[in-house]
């Protein structure tokens, strides 16, 4: 449901049908021909919601042409979701899915796919509580994953980068998140290994991530722990992963109570990062955006300092020749999954993307353009 105070916000971000016109296409490469210089992708979210909600980037044309403009690489915001995909055991629930993978296929555009299982209580379908499991609960679970990950794999096969499990792991306290596939099956790694291992048997050249959200921001030790020690159990049971996905929501902090914009640290960020690709696996971007909820109102000031804190962020990301794709939680503030939650004091709309409301290239645009040209050659792990 759309409260008043979202339909305003929504309103204040232009995010009102028909009222984008196209302003002119930044002059030069476009970010992912810059990428390609590296060896690497750029790409973006997009989101086929309810039309005239903010996951409804890809009913806006103007919204469509900055993706062709700028993306070799896409993925679905939402729509390959269970809560998304399966109203309940039997149904599947595919146009919206079909409609931007067939968007991506037809201009040669590469394609992610978020995500097999969302290993968080939250996100899981009522009915995955209520379902019955009969008298081999385990038995049942395996056989609910499994048919979900024949059936949406095989039917991308174009997702060459797999979000297989996000975010499995509690930032509080570093532990696994308990599910109803986990309580039944005994155990998270059960539920995990066991995707990992048939999306491998069922697309064996696709790339297989890890995808989660401890970030460079103070606070996140415990997140970045437990995620270490997930990956560590990965590597000593022979579960096939390839790579962590960062999801780089980076800036203020998303939480209600967020005071700061930059609590960054590095040192302890790259010590993370060492841990993780020496390790051997790969780094992928996977949902950047700067988030400026204490920011002040101005919008040069607001605009200049987050564009400085992300190319900060993506110079340090693109100094590992392990870093792979970039992907944009979403291009524009008319649509970012900010505007809807965690509202600024003054009221007004944020601007955490590379173009602002009115399809308008931002300096945050210009940051990433710079960084990806000053980037080091990818080399994968
Ligand atoms: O941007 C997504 C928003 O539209 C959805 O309402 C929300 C819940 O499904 O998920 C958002 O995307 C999340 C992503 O799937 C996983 N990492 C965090 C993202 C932002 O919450």
């Amino acid at each position: 449901m759309i409260t008043r105070r979202q339909s305003l916000m929504m309103a204040g971000a232009g995010l009102v049908a028909g009222c984008a016109t196209m302003p002119p296409r930044p002059e030069g490469p476009s970010l992912n021909a810059l990428a390609a210089r590296s060896g690497r992708r750029f790409g973006s979210a997009v989101g086929a919601g309810r039309p005239g909600t903010l996951t409804a980037s890809f009913d806006n044309r103007a919204y469509r042409r900055l993706l062709e403009w700028e993306c070799g690489v896409l993925v679905h915001e939402n729509e390959l979701k269970w809560y998304a995909l399966r109203p309940d055991a039997s149904t599947f629930t595919y146009e919206p899915a079909d409609r931007i993978a067939s968007f991506a296929a037809e201009r040669g555009m590469g394609l992610r796919g978020h995500t097999l299982i969302w290993h968080h209580p939250q996100w899981f379908p009522a009915w995955t509580s209520s379902h019955d499991y009969g008298a081999r609960p385990a038995a049942e679970v395996e056989r609910l994953v499994v048919e979900h990950i024949d059936a949406i794999v095989d039917r991308y096969g174009m997702i060459d980068s797999w979000d297989v499990i996000n975010e499995a792991v509690d930032a509080d306290t570093g532990e696994l998140r308990v599910t109803p596939f986990s309580e039944r099956m005994g155990g998270p790694e059960a539920v995990m290994d066991l995707a990992f291992r048939r999306t491998r048997e069922r697309a064996p050249m696709a790339q297989l991530v890890y995808n989660d959200y401890m970030s460079w921001e103070a606070g996140h030790e415990a997140h970045q722990n437990g995620v270490l020690r997930l990956l560590e159990g990965f590597r000593a049971r022979g579960v096939p992963v390839d790579a962590l996905g960062v999801q780089s929501h980076i800036g203020s902090g998303n939480s209600d109570n967020s005071v700061g914009f930059d609590t960054a640290r590095e040192t302890n960020w790259r010590r993370f990062l060492d841990e993780v690709v020496g390790m051997g696996y790969d780094l992928v971007i996977t949902e950047f955006d700067v988030h400026d909820k204490n920011l002040p109102a101005d919008f040069a000031q607001r605009d200049a300092a987050v564009a400085e804190l992300g190319r900060r962020y993506l110079d340090l990301m693109l100094s590992y020749p392990q870093m792979g794709d970039i992907l944009c939680w979403g291009l524009s503030d008319s649509h970012t999954w900010l505007q809807g939650r965690w509202y600024r004091e003054d009221g007004l709309p944020k601007r955490p993307t590379p173009y602002d409301a009115q399809y308008r290239a931002k300096p945050l645009r210009q940051a990433i353009a710079d960084a990806l040209i000053a980037a080091p050659p990818r080399r994968s792990a």
